[in-house]
């Protein structure tokens, strides 16, 4: 691999490489997707503008973090951790923004999207600090980082944002009820991925699996389909209230 220092990094890119094969589809998916939610920003009523643009901005950043993800496996064939890490510390707060956005035409309160920032920060940062810094305790990290994981799974499904989902109700409860659903089975894609790439007494339960290719599965689904489920909503708002003016 070493001698080939002088072409270009994806040169050492391998075509039976199906790890690397998923950061190149990353990287056209995040970017194909951002381009779709910037282009559709104006098509709706002006109160959906910034939840489009979120869905964009999240997309944006992770097609961003995917370049350099890509070239780091390229150079190295190895977990580009730091990378994922930044991205999701930016990304998965946006998410938590979504959620606020969308129930506050039904009168959210600020402090909703502060403690779901809060706990999803907690849950990112005890992860890396299992996956990169104190891997001989990675399932204790996993452990606190699930903890706080649940901890948004209970707020979305069964607290304050659920009541207030149902308050609003119509196309606001429907979507907010899809994107709980991204949370609980989409998100938990995450914990298999760290469970298979860090040592703990769950090895070999996922030890077939490659991390990467985990994680990368993940992200697409869930940067790309929370997106479309923000997009379908503000389609089905706005036909409804053009149906009114008629
Ligand atoms: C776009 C990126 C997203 C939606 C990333 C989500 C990441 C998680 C839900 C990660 C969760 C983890 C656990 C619940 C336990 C093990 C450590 C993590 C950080 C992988």
């Amino acid at each position: 691999m070493k001698s080939l220092l002088f072409l270009p990094l994806v040169s050492n890119l391998d075509p039976s490489d199906y790890v690397g094969f998923t950061f190149f589809v990353g990287c056209m998916a995040m970017m194909a997707a951002s381009a779709f939610f910037f282009l559709s920003m104006r098509s709706f009523d002006r109160k959906w503008s910034t939840s489009i643009l979120v869905s964009g901005l999240i997309t944006f950043i992770a097609a961003v973090h995917y370049f350099y993800m890509r070239d780091y496996w390229a150079e190295f064939g190895d977990s580009p951790t730091f990378f994922r890490y930044v991205d999701w510390t930016l990304t998965v707060p946006l998410m938590c923004v979504e959620f606020f956005l969308i129930l506050k035409v039904a009168g959210a309160k600020k402090s909703l999207m502060w403690k779901l920032i809060f706990l999803s920060v907690i849950m990112l940062v005890t992860g890396y600090i299992g996956e990169a810094i104190d891997r001989d305790n990675a399932w204790l990290w996993g452990l606190i980082s699930g903890l706080a994981y649940f901890a948004i799974v209970y707020e979305i499904w069964l607290g304050k944002a659920k009541k207030i989902a149902e308050s609003a109700g119509g196309a606001v409860l429907a979507a907010h009820k899809t994107l709980c659903w991204f949370v609980l089975v989409g998100w938990a894609i995450y914990p298999i991925g760290y469970m298979a790439g860090t040592p703990g007494w769950y090895d070999g339960i996922f030890g077939g699996l490659n991390l990467d290719v985990v994680y990368n599965l993940g992200d697409a689904i869930n940067k790309i389909g929370f997106g479309l489920v923000i997009y379908n909503l503000a389609v089905e708002s706005t036909e409804k209230s053009q149906l009114k003016n008629v």
